[in-house]
C-alpha cells in the first residue's frame, strides 16, 4: 500500500478548517486512491476545538485517514508535511491600518515559512488562503530559502470560480461550457477577472456580453461576491472557499486545464519577478506554468497593472517593516 501524505490545516478550528478537512479525509484533496495522514494545527486557545474535529474526524473511519495530529508547534505540525493549507490568518478588524494588518500577519507566517523549510518533506506544496493571501505566501516564501520558491501559491481559485459561475449564468451556459478564465494580480478587490481571453462555445466570452456588463457588473460583482455573502449568510465564505483549495491542491498535483492560481511571477507580463501574483496557469508534471504568448488589449493591461501595482505596496511595506 502507498505510505500517507501528510497534510497540514492551520486554522483548522475556524470555518474553512471544518468545511476542508473533511474533503481531505475523504480523498477529494490528492485523490481516491491516496491515503492522507492530517496535522491541524491551531493557536493554544483553538486547540481543543481542534481536538473536537479531529474526533469528528474519526467518527467518519474514512478509509483514506491514516492518523490525525493536533498540535500548537508549527515545528511539528509541519514535520514530513508534503502538503501545507495555510488557512489560519489575523483577520483585519474595525480601525486597523494596512501596516498592522501586515505586521500581524508577518508574526503568524514568518515563522511558519521558517517551520515548513526546518522539516517539511521535499515535496512540499504550500497553498496560503489567509488574507492578505498573496503576501502572506510572500512572507511564508522568504523565511523558506531552501524550498523552491515556487511551491509557495495563494489562493486566487474561488475567484476564479467565481467568475466563471457569473458568466455561466449570465450566458445560461453550464459552467463546463466557460473555457480560458483569468484572474489576474491580487486576491482582493483589485483582482482582474479576464474575459478578453475566456471563452464560450469557442468564442471570446467579451464579445457575449456587452462591454457595459463587464465592466460595471461582472468586474465588481466576482471582486466584491466576498462581501456579498457576509451580507447574506451572516458570515464569510467558507465551503465555497474549502472546494476552491481542494481544486487548487488537487489540480497542482495531478495537472489541470487552463485555470488561476497566484504564483511568485517570473517576469511574464510585466509582472515584477517574485511577487505572488494571479496568472493563467496550466499544471502540468506537477508544477504550475504561465500560459505564455497572450495579447493584453488596453484595457486589461490597465487592470492588471491596478493590482499588480497594490502587491508591490504590500510587498515594500512588509520590506519597510522587516517582515521580509
Ligand atoms: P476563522 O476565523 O473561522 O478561522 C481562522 C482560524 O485560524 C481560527 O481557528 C484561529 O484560531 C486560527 N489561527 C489564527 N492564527 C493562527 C496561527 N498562528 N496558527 C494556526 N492557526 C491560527 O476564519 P476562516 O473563515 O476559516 O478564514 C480563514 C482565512 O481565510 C481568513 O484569513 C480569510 O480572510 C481567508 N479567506 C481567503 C479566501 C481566498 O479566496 N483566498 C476566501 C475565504 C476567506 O475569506
Amino acid at each position: 500500500a502507498q505510505t500517507p501524505v501528510k497534510v497540514t490545516v492551520t486554522g483548522a478550528a475556524g470555518q474553512i478548517g471544518y468545511a476542508l478537512l473533511f474533503r481531505i479525509a475523504s480523498g477529494q484533496l490528492l485523490g481516491a486512491d491516496v491515503p492522507v495522514k492530517l496535522s491541524l494545527l491551531e493557536i493554544p486557545q483553538a486547540v481543543k476545538a481542534a481536538e473536537g474535529t479531529a474526533m469528528e474526524l474519526d467518527d467518519c473511519a474514512f478509509p483514506l485517514l491514516s492518523g490525525i495530529e493536533v498540535t500548537d508547534d508549527a515545528n511539528k505540525a509541519f514535520d514530513g508535511a508534503s502538503v501545507a493549507l495555510l488557512v489560519g490568518a489575523r483577520p483585519r478588524t474595525a480601525g486597523m491600518e494596512r501596516g498592522d494588518l501586515l505586521q500581524a500577519n508577518g508574526g503568524i507566517f514568518g515563522p511558519q515559512g521558517k517551520a515548513i523549510n526546518d522539516n517539511a518533506a521535499d515535496d512540499i506544496r504550500v497553498l496560503v488562503v489567509g488574507n492578505p493571501a498573496n503576501t502572506n505566501a510572500l512572507i511564508a516564501q522568504q523565511h523558506a530559502p531552501d524550498v523552491p520558491a515556487e511551491r509557495f501559491t495563494a489562493m486566487t481559485r474561488l475567484d476564479h470560480n467565481r467568475a466563471l459561475s457569473q458568466l455561466a449564468a449570465k450566458l445560461q451556459v453550464p459552467v463546463t461550457e466557460v473555457k480560458k478564465m483569468t484572474i489576474w494580480g491580487n486576491h482582493s478587490a483589485t483582482q482582474y477577472p479576464d474575459l478578453y481571453h475566456a471563452e464560450v462555445g469557442g468564442k471570446i466570452a467579451a464579445e457575449q456580453v456587452d462591454e457595459a456588463w463587464l465592466r460595471d457588473t461582472f468586474i465588481p460583482t466576482v471582486a466584491k461576491r466576498g462581501a456579498a455573502i457576509i451580507e447574506a449568510r451572516g458570515a464569510s465564505s467558507a465551503a465555497s472557499a474549502a472546494n476552491a483549495a481542494i481544486d487548487h491542491v488537487y489540480d497542482w498535483v495531478n495537472g489541470s486545464e487552463w485555470t488561476s492560481a497566484a504564483i511568485p511571477s517570473d517576469g511574464s507580463y510585466g509582472v515584477p519577478e517574485g511577487l505572488i501574483s494571479s496568472f493563467p496557469v496550466v499544471s502540468r508534471d506537477g508544477r504550475w506554468e504561465i500560459i505564455q504568448g497572450l495579447e493584453i488589449d488596453a484595457f486589461s493591461r490597465e487592470r492588471i497593472d491596478a493590482s499588480v501595482r497594490e502587491l508591490e505596496e504590500e510587498r515594500a511595506a512588509v520590506r519597510q517593516l522587516g517582515l521580509i
